[in-house]
Parts: C-alpha cells; structure tokens; sequence
C-alpha cells in the first residue's frame, strides 16, 4: 500500500478502459438523464478521484454521483488497477421514503474479458420480496442466454431470483449483458418517478432497515475489500467501503 493523492480530472478513465466498461458507463448516465431529475451530490471531496499503488502498479477510482427526488445517491465508479483490471460499480440508494428495491450493478474486467458481470434489482423489505409490478416487469424479459453463470457468494441473499451473474464469453454475451442492464435501469427509473412515498415512520423504519442489511452484507465483499486495502491501506479501505460504497442510511 502507499498514500493517497487527490487531483481533479475530466471524467477521461473510462476512455483508457475495456470497450464494455466504457459503453456501459455511458449507457447509465444516459439512461439517468432521460428519466430522472439529477441534482448535484456532496460527495466528501476527496474522494471524487483517487490514486493508489497495487503491486507497484498505479490504481485509479473516479466516481460520479448524483441525488434526485427519489435516490438519495446515485453512484457511477470507474476503477482500473494497472493495466490489467478495469471495474465498473454501480449502485441507486433509494430515499428511505420510497419503497423502491436497490440497483446494483458490478463489472470486472482485464484483457482476457470480462470476468464478472453482475446486475440485479435486488428487494429492500423485511421479506426480501419485490413488489408485484417490478416481479411482472422482469418476469416479463426474455429469458438470458448467457452460457456461463457464476454461483453467488455467501453474502448474495441480498439479491433477487432476477438477479444475472454471468462471465460473458464473447462480445455477443457482453452485448446482451449491457441490452439486459440496460432493461433492468428503464423499468426502474420509468417507476421510480411514478412511486409514492411512504407516509408512516414505521415505514420508513423498516425501509431502513432493509437498506441496512444490503449495505452489510456488500460490506462482506471481501474480493472488494481486498483490492481496495492493498491499494490504500486497511483503514481507508474501511471508510471507503462504509462511506461511499455502501453508505447504510
Ligand atoms: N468485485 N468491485 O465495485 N459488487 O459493488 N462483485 C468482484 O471475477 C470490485 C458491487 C459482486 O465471487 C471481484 O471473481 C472493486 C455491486 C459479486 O465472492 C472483484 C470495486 C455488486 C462478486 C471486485 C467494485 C457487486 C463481485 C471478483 C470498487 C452487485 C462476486 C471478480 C471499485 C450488485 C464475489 C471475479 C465472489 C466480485 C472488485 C457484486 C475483483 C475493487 C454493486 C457478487
């Protein structure tokens, strides 16, 4: 591990990286655009960009976030360590007010493609259940054809039966993978507008009760984890983890 330093930059990452990450990238911001009312987001101001040192080689972290009436964070990050790894992460925390279920979404990749693709609308109640329209919505896709799933860690109960964990093996299932993100962030933003708040505190309580529990157990990530304490150290990693990547309200 070494310091940390902080500069200001153009949003340029996503140019030095994999074809998928920058696509995706633009495809969520767009998306986020046409549907959404974006305000600025207070991100603390030191971690808007930041460098790192892995095994000698430079780690760069640049993230975008917005707030809009409905999510109290909406959060783009752009990651490469070295040459040889880019990471897209990508998360929309509801107010506690609307009872909406998280979007998540991850994508790690190097030269040799992408290892890890991963998108889901992931319930936030008590029961962990989606609410009746979204389960049409997604009941409603054509079925994935992706020829490598990948089996969900221990922590994963957060995610739904929709949830898609997948290697794509060639540019075809990259395609369809960003086509299948790209269906999941439409029906959530076309409802996320229409969605009313909750009115009662007990509501409320149980909404952040359950944003709670999905930020705890990403916290769990310990691939995650790992990168981010060799980079910058145990201690940052922590903050890091609790504070801007999974910030429990
Ligand atoms: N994540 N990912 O965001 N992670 O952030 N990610 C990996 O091929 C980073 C999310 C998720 O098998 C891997 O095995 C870093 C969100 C799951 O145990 C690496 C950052 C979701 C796994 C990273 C980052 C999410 C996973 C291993 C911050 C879901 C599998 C890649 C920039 C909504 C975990 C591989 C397992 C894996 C790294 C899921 C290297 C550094 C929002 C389930």
């Amino acid at each position: 591990m070494t310091h940390t330093l902080q500069s200001t930059t153009t949003p340029s990452l996503r140019l030095q990286q994999h074809p998928l990450v920058c696509r995706l990238a633009e495809r969520i911001e767009s998306i986020w655009a046409q549907h959404l009312d974006l305000a600025p987001y207070d991100m603390p101001e030191d971690l808007g960009y930041v460098e790192g040192r892995l095994e000698g080689e430079k780690v760069m972290i640049e993230n975008h976030c917005y707030q809009t009436p409905q999510f109290r964070k909406l959060h783009l990050e752009l990651a490469k360590v070295g040459p040889g790894l880019d990471i897209l992460h990508c998360v929309m925390f509801p107010r506690t007010n609307y009872p909406l279920p998280m979007f998540g979404n991850d994508l790690v990749g190097s030269r040799a493609g992408i290892s890890a693709a991963i998108v889901d609308l992931s319930p936030i109640n008590e029961a962990r259940q989606l609410s009746e329209l979204y389960d049409r919505q997604l009941a409603a896709l054509p079925t994935d054809q992706f020829s490598q799933h990948r089996d969900l860690p221990g922590w994963g109960d957060i995610f739904s039966p929709y949830c898609v964990f997948v290697r794509p093996k060639d540019e075809d299932e990259e395609l369809d993978f960003l086509a299948r993100v790209e269906a999941f962030l439409t029906i959530h933003c076309q409802n996320a507008v229409r969605t009313e708040p909750v009115h009662t505190k007990e509501e409320e309580a149980e909404l952040i009760a359950a944003q709670r529990y999905y930020c705890g157990k990403q916290q769990e990530n310990d691939k995650t984890r790992r990168i981010l304490e060799k980079s910058f150290g145990v201690e940052w990693a922590e903050r890091y983890m609790t504070k801007m990547l999974f910030d429990a309200p």
